[in-house]
């Protein structure tokens, strides 16, 4: 069968048995490129979006200092030239406003938006196996069928509140970072108050610091951060990105994160303390996830000689540019190794806000704090006035947002059931007993150790591939088995536990919020690894997933 067939061909079984071809929650980088890849294929298509407008995480994250930890110019689309030649960047690291713009920019050009149903929230999704379809609900009582039911909704995206006792007595003004007011927040003069240093702390506590009146940072554990070295992209430097972007993207497709940084620079096996130094130094200068890639990552991640020598010179750095000695000890690191955390960037001098006169560090490690009290803040030792308290604690990741619908599968399985010691899954994309279910970016997929959108392509294509294959064959569901899905988790269990990342409690192991179950959730071989893996897979006839031929299906009884 040619495309053109096949596009026919479910168009045609689109509108006989039910009302989509596929129903896609979320329209950020992964749902727009989905829509995108599924109307080519002819396919119909709904994208629910939450929010009134396109942009998932980069719609939501508004705090002051959001910015993409990723370089600008691989922070985009590589799958259509157009967009990325047309497409110009500002700054080495694009702002939150700059990457809003730039999804903006791309619903335009590929013409989506007239397929998103935006501000409308799913709230369940159940399966039927003997037609091999999803029935979704929005939360406005609409209810459609459809045959493939595909999750963009990205990892970080529900966003984690500590349940502090009376914050509901606070007299003043509270904020998650995650859902930022759109009209922004008046900081200036204010005795703002922050509970979280992870990445978004550290970059909200050095844009606000020069504005508010007294800035109270709450912190309970120090943090690795890295200078990012932001500039603005020259016209020269633009140009001769633009001259190599094949190979950028060939670069950046074919490594361990997503970023085409050169990988014949990176081996620190046999090198003395002093030369790893002058390396580190050297990378140090060029900033961001430059000096990650100094060595080779997965060697950083395992050597735990090398990360100790890569730690203490991060906690040097940090001794050097905070003044007072208290503070600087306060603010180093020793609970984890470097990168067993997500490393966060420094944009704006973070340790030399601390230098401030009108910038307090609160350690909560030590003296917990106890309440919110309608005045502010109280912990065991003191208490905190303030005027806006600002929550940058962080997400349920990886899987709260996929349970924050009802998801259904077989026989009415909730989601949350087959969850409740963990999430497992068969390479991130699809899980035993949920058919006919595609989870991009979904646990066990190397997500959000890599540069999102190279991952988000990956998968998109895979699973469109995978929908072209099932109408060209007549396959009308798709499985995951269940020795696959465990074999699959146990792999990446087995990778992680060769790892430094056991040694921190992180969101990558759901140990942010409490009770969730502790398990490594994405997958740390690698993008290039990994898209070996699903490329084999996928050439073996979809290896580890059971396929059934639509002539099987039990016929409905009228
Ligand atoms: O969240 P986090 P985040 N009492 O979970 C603290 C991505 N991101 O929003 O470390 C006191 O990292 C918590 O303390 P502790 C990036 O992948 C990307 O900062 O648990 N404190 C921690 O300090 C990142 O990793 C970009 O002891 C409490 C903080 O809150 C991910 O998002 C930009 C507490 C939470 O840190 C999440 O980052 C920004 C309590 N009860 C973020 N509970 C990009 O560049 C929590 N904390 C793309």
């Amino acid at each position: 069968m040619s495309d053109g067939d096949v596009r026919e061909a479910t168009t045609e079984r689109a509108s006989e048995t039910t009302d989509f071809d596929a129903v896609v929650v979320g329209a950020g980088f992964s749902g727009l490129y989905m829509l995108h890849r599924l109307r080519e294929l002819g396919l119909s298509v709904r994208v629910y979006e939450k929010g009134d407008g396109v942009g998932g995480t980069w719609y939501w994250n508004r705090y002051p200092g959001a910015r993409c930890d990723s370089e600008s110019h691989i922070y985009c689309y590589s799958f259509d030239e157009d967009l990325y030649e047309e497409w110009e960047w500002s700054e080495r690291y694009p702002e939150q406003p700059e990457i809003l713009e730039y999804l903006n920019f791309a619903a335009d050009e590929l013409d989506l938006r007239r397929d998103i149903a935006f501000e409308t929230e799913v709230t369940s999704a159940s399966y039927d196996d003997d037609a091999a379809t999803w029935t979704i609900e929005t939360a406005d009582g609409e209810r459609v069928e459809t045959r493939f039911f595909i999750s963009a909704v990205g990892c970080l995206s529900e966003p984690f509140k500590p349940d502090f006792d009376g914050l509901d007595t606070f007299e003043g003004e509270w904020y998650h970072t995650a859902r930022w007011p759109h009209d922004g927040v008046d900081l200036d003069g204010q005795r703002v108050g922050v509970i979280g240093t992870g990445s978004t702390g550290i970059q909200f506590i050095s844009e606000t610091a020069s504005r508010a009146g007294h800035l109270t940072v709450f912190q309970r554990t120090p943090n690795y951060a890295v200078p990012a070295r932001n500039r603005p992209l020259e016209a020269e430097e633009y140009e001769e990105i633009r001259e190599n972007y094949d190979a950028i993207w060939e670069q950046a497709r074919n490594s361990r994160l997503g970023m085409p940084f050169d990988p014949d620079e990176n081996s620190a096996r046999g090198l003395s303390e002093a030369e790893i130094h002058d390396i580190l130094e050297d990378r140090w200068q060029q900033g961001g996830f430059r000096f990650l890639h100094a060595f080779e990552p997965g060697h950083v991640l395992s050597n735990a000689d090398t990360n100790a020598i890569i730690s203490e010179f991060i906690r040097e750095k940090i001794r050097e540019r905070v003044d007072d000695p208290d503070t600087a000890e306060k603010l180093v690191p020793t609970d984890h190794p470097y990168g067993a955390k997500r490393p966060p960037m420094d944009y704006n001098d973070y340790y030399g806000t601390y230098n401030r006169d009108d910038v307090s560090l609160v350690d909560v490690e030590e003296n917990p704090i106890t309440e919110i009290t309608p005045d502010g803040v109280r912990t065991t030792a003191d208490e905190y006035d303030l005027d806006v308290l600002v929550f940058a604690t962080g997400f349920d990741a990886m899987t709260g947002a996929l349970l924050a619908m009802d998801i259904r599968g077989r026989d009415g399985l909730p989601l949350e059931e087959k969850w409740a010691d963990g999430p497992t899954t068969y390479l991130g994309l699809g899980m035993h007993d949920f058919p006919n279910l595609f989870t991009i970016t979904g646990p066990q997929s190397p997500s959000v150790l890599t540069n999102m959108p190279m991952s988000i392509e990956q998968h998109v294509e895979w699973i469109t591939d995978c929908i072209a294959y099932m109408d060209r064959e007549g396959y009308d569901r798709i499985e995951a088995t269940a020795e696959s899905e465990q074999q699959w988790v146990s792999q990446t269990n087995m990778l992680a536990d060769n790892m430094l990342f056991s040694e921190a409690k992180s969101w990558y192991r759901g140990e942010n919020v409490p009770g969730k179950p502790s398990i490594f959730t994405p997958f740390p071989g690698g993008l290039e690894m990994y898209r070996g893996i699903c490329e084999r897979v996928a050439e073996d006839d979809y290896d580890g997933f059971e396929l059934r031929e639509a002539t099987d299906a039990p016929t409905v009884e009228q």
